[in-house]
C-alpha cells in the first residue's frame, strides 16, 4: 500500500488549504473542502474495507451512496492542515443511503468532517446531476464578496452583473453568473437545500454576509472561480463610493463571449 501522505490528492488538498489561508479567505475555523474522489484511487492508498468509525450525517444523500470524499474537518484551522493532515482531514465513504460517514482515514483524535457537510454533500449531488465531471465543493469567507453583501442588492442578476461589470474576463470565467442566497442559518440541512438548489443554475453560490461556495472538476477550476469572483468584488468595494465614470457595457460583455465562445446566463445581458 503507498503512503496516503504522498498521494496526489492529498498533497493538493493541504496546498490549497495553505493558499486559501494566505488569502485570507479562512481565518479560524472558517471554510471547508470536499472532494469526490474514485474508489481506484483511494484503494491504491487505504484498505478500503478497514472501517475507522461510522459517523452519522443526520441527512440522506442517495444519490452519494458509496462515494468517496476528503473533507475539512470540523473546528479545524486551514491555517494548520499542512502541519498535521490527519487530524485535520478525514477520508469517509458515504453509506446507508448518505445517513452514515464511514471514516477510512483522518480526523484523529475523535473528529469529524466539516459543520457544512450537508451543504457541501447537497451541492456535490446537485452539480453531479448537471455535470457529471465535477468533484470539487469549497466554502470560504473571502472579504470583499462578504462586504459587497452589505451594499450591493441581492438579486442574482443584478449581483453578477455587478460583478462581469468589474474585470472583462468575468463573463468567460464565469458565465453562468452568480447566484445569491440571503442570510442563513449556517451547518443546517435547511441552507444545504437551498445551496444545493441554487447549484442546479451556477457554480458559484453566495451566501449574504457569510461567504461563497464554489463547486468544479478540480481544485484549481473551483480555487481560479472564487479568486476570480473576489477579485470582481475587489474592484467593486475600491469603485462604489466614487463616482462612475465608465463601465463595461453589455455590448462589450456580448463581444466577449463571441470572442471566447461562452454564453452567459440566459436573461442577464440586456
Ligand atoms: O466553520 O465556514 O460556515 C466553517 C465555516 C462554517
Ligand atoms: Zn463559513
Amino acid at each position: 500500500m503507498k503512503n496516503i501522505l504522498e498521494a496526489p490528492f492529498l498533497v493538493e488538498m493541504v496546498r490549497t488549504c495553505t493558499n486559501m489561508y494566505q488569502h485570507g479567505w479562512d481565518e479560524r475555523n472558517g471554510g471547508n473542502i470536499s472532494w469526490l474522489l474514485d474508489e481506484a484511487e483511494v484503494a491504491e492508498y487505504l484498505d478500503v474495507n478497514a472501517v475507522l468509525r461510522d459517523i452519522p450525517t443526520g441527512f440522506e444523500a442517495p444519490a452519494l451512496e458509496e462515494k468517496y470524499f476528503l473533507v475539512t474537518g470540523t473546528g479545524k484551522y486551514f491555517k494548520n492542515v499542512q502541519y498535521d493532515p490527519a487530524h485535520n482531514l478525514g477520508l469517509i465513504r458515504l453509506s446507508e443511503g448518505g445517513k452514515t460517514a464511514q471514516l477510512l482515514w483522518g480526523f484523529t483524535g475523535g473528529g469529524k468532517f466539516t459543520s457544512e457537510f450537508p451543504a457541501h454533500m447537497m451541492s456535490h449531488a446537485a452539480r453531479l446531476s448537471v455535470d457529471p465531471e465535477n468533484r470539487i465543493v469549497m466554502h470560504c469567507h473571502p472579504a470583499n464578496l462578504l462586504a459587497m453583501t452589505y451594499v450591493h442588492d441581492l438579486d442574482s442578476r443584478s449581483f453578477t452583473r455587478t460583478l462581469w461589470q468589474m474585470c472583462s474576463e468575468c463573463v468567460v470565467v464565469f458565465p453562468e453568473g452568480v447566484n445569491v442566497l440571503p442570510w442563513m442559518l449556517c451547518g443546517t440541512n435547511e441552507i444545504g437545500q437551498a445551496t444545493a438548489e441554487q447549484m442546479g443554475t451556477a457554480r458559484l453560490v453566495v451566501w449574504s454576509q457569510h461567504g461563497i461556495y464554489g463547486a468544479g472538476k478540480d481544485l484549481d477550476e473551483t480555487f481560479g472561480l472564487i479568486e476570480t469572483a473576489e477579485k470582481a468584488a475587489e474592484i467593486y468595494m475600491k469603485i462604489a463610493h466614487l463616482p462612475l465614470k465608465n463601465t463595461i457595457t453589455d455590448e462589450q460583455l456580448h463581444l466577449m463571449e463571441e470572442r471566447f465562445g461562452v454564453k452567459a446566463r440566459e436573461g442577464f445581458l440586456d
